[in-house]
């Protein structure tokens, strides 16, 4: 018979920690929200949490580094807004955080969850946290949970 794993979407006795970013917090606050919501309809209790405020998304990889590295947690989800502006900032933040996190996920084998949108505007991350398009906060949280379920039984 084939085995077939697959995570449940529960929050198990698994450890999150969450880091968000402050810049832009008006949608982070929102994906913030959306993530412990999520975590807590699907079982989290307070000490399951750990939330992690750091100033801008180029800083959520060297905190979810040391959360990841840490051994406490097992997944770290990383939320951020990052919105075109004028310059070539925007690809700078937006690769460094895309890199940063494949390689946490490489280097120390904890689920880095990627919930940093990448807007070309205001209102399209707007649409993204809890409104039109639903919340990439809950959702990062539905694959954290996944994934520390999935990992646990590999
Ligand atoms: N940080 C963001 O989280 N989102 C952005 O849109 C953004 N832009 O466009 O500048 C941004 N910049 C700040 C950056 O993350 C660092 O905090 C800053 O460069 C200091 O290292």
């Amino acid at each position: 018979m084939i085995k077939e794993i697959k995570g449940q979407l529960s929050a198990g006795k698994a450890n999150y920690a969450i880091v968000v970013s402050r810049f832009n917090e008006f949608v982070t606050g929102k994906l913030l929200s959306g993530a412990v919501d999520s975590l807590q309809r699907h079982g989290a209790t307070d000490e399951q949490l750990t939330i992690v405020w750091v100033p801008g998304t180029i800083e959520i990889t060297v905190a979810a580094k040391r959360l990841a590295g840490s051994g406490k947690f097992n997944a770290v989800i990383c939320l951020g807004a990052v919105i075109r502006g004028q310059t070539s900032h925007y690809e700078h933040v937006c690769q460094q955080i895309t890199r940063g996190l494949g390689q946490i996920n490489y280097d120390t084998g904890v689920p880095a969850i990627f919930g940093v949108l990448t807007c070309d505007t205001i209102e399209q991350a707007i649409e993204r946290a809890g409104t039109k398009l639903g919340n990439a906060g809950a959702s990062a949280a539905l694959s954290a949970m996944e994934m520390a379920d999935l990992l646990g039984q590999i």
